[in-house]
């Protein structure tokens, strides 16, 4: 605890950006990355990839677990720009979420554990009651937390977790009641209010991270392809989608197929693959991070009702080294505004609303998994300009603000560290 970690940290070089649609489709065709990463750029992002070297890749599904990138590129050390100082540790941390009007910040364990860290000090507390029954296999788990636009009043919070039943597995959203009395907590009325369907086998690709909207008045839930890739673009299907519900789970008011009825009037974009990444900037403009295939990993600009391309279009190709049609100006599918070849694995995203780090208010923060780093991405209104990747030497699971400010990480894996980033001296 409190323990001062220097670090140091790549520099990076701006990969690319600019996702330039146009810029792409022969490119589609070449053994050499599609975009930035020029050679020796100090990043050490390999082929790194959210899942394994692809070679069980069988029957269009995709393999799933989450394999450590090669990094044998040389890392040239440069001072990042902040200070980081490790605040606790944890065994596969999954999300992070400063509750409104407390000293918490709410931590969710994979393993099904969801552990109250207090800013002020006080003991850690681990919360009774969490639901029953959370499968922890590859991706699954307990998953992402964030708190009800009323908390200050409710209590309540959400909760994203993965269950089985007929048809296997799927993504589940419940809120509860958070009854935190210091010494310890709990969730009351546990209530599930959203279900990931069509169910699916395997153990990737759920997903299930979660945004209020600007107003309070709607949820927004990834809904990963599981793997699956034709789904994603198959309106009858809620794999591949993100949703737009209302508080208790229902279709939103207004969605683009609302009509439809079903888990097609939940629908608000269609055609991602794994948007592990998702908020809302100030003007209350939703953004998503979504990992590609080999290669391609997004940042997104979310709008009602359009369709960004998986798996018919991609920066990236398929494991096996089969092409993916890169995002093109014509090809009727709305273009990433920044990504990632090779591959970053972002695994989070948080739009930076502070001020402790004043130059960078309204930029875009990207945790990556086996990029192992830190990204930020310049936004200027509803576009993306250039990146910086700061090495962490840790795969990164999430990024959270904190009301101070202070820019929060949360490694992956075992023994993952809780990092405080402030300015540096
Ligand atoms: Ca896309
Ligand atoms: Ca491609």
């Amino acid at each position: 605890m409190g323990q001062r970690r220097l670090t140091s940290a790549l520099a990076v070089a701006s990969l690319l950006l600019a996702s330039c649609a146009g810029e792409g489709s022969e490119e589609a065709t070449s053994p050499e990355p599609v975009s930035g990463a020029e050679a020796g750029n100090g990043s050490d992002v390999g082929n790194g990839s959210d899942v394994g070297n692809g070679s069980d890749v069988e029957n269009g599904a995709e393999p799933e677990t989450d394999a450590e990138p090669e990094t044998d590129a040389e890392a040239e050390t440069d001072a990042v720009p902040f200070a980081v100082e490790e605040q606790a540790t944890y065994d596969s941390p999954w999300a992070l979420e400063f509750l409104p009007g407390t000293s918490k910040l709410a931590v969710t364990l994979q393993a099904g554990e969801l552990v109250l860290h207090d800013l002020a000090g006080a003991d850690e507390v681990s919360v009774e009651g969490l639901p029953e029954g959370i499968v922890v296999d590859g991706q699954g788990g307990l998953g992402d937390v964030v708190a009800a636009p009323d908390f200050e009043e409710s209590g309540r919070i959400y909760l994203s977790w993965v269950t089985s039943g007929e048809g296997g597995t799927g993504a589940v959203v419940g809120h509860a009641e958070l009854v935190d009395s210091g010494a310890s907590a709990e969730l009351r009325d546990l209530t599930v209010i959203w279900e990931q369907d069509p169910r699916a086998s395997g153990s990737g690709h759920f997903s299930h991270r979660m945004a209020f909207s600007a107003d309070g008045e709607y949820l927004f839930v990834t809904s990963g392809d599981r793997q699956l890739l034709d789904p994603a673009q198959d309106l009858s299907s809620g794999l591949g989608k993100i949703m737009r519900l209302t508080p208790e789970g229902e279709p939103a008011p207004g969605n683009p197929y609302a009509d439809e009825g079903g888990v097609t009037a939940q629908i608000w974009t269609s055609g991602h693959r794994n948007a592990l990444g998702i908020d809302l900037d100030a003007e209350g403009r939703l953004w998503s991070s979504e990992m590609g295939p080999a290669g391609g990993d997004e940042l997104n600009l979310i709008e009602e009702g359009q369709n960004y391309g998986w798996p018919e279009a991609s920066n990236g190709e398929h494991y096996d080294g089969q092409e993916i049609p890169d995002h093109t100006e014509d090809d009727d599918f709305t273009a990433p505004l920044a990504w990632w070849t090779p591959a970053i694995s972002p695994g989070s995203l948080m739009i930076y609303q502070g001020e402790l780090f004043p130059e960078w208010t309204g930029d875009a923060f990207l945790g990556a998994l086996s990029g192992e780093a830190l990204v930020r991405v310049e936004l200027d209104g509803d576009t993306a300009g250039e990146d910086e990747i700061w090495d962490m030497g840790a795969r990164i699971r999430d990024v959270a603000e904190a009301p101070d400010g202070s820019i929060w990480l949360i490694e992956d894996g075992d023994g993952a560290g809780l990092l405080r980033l402030t300015p540096a001296e």
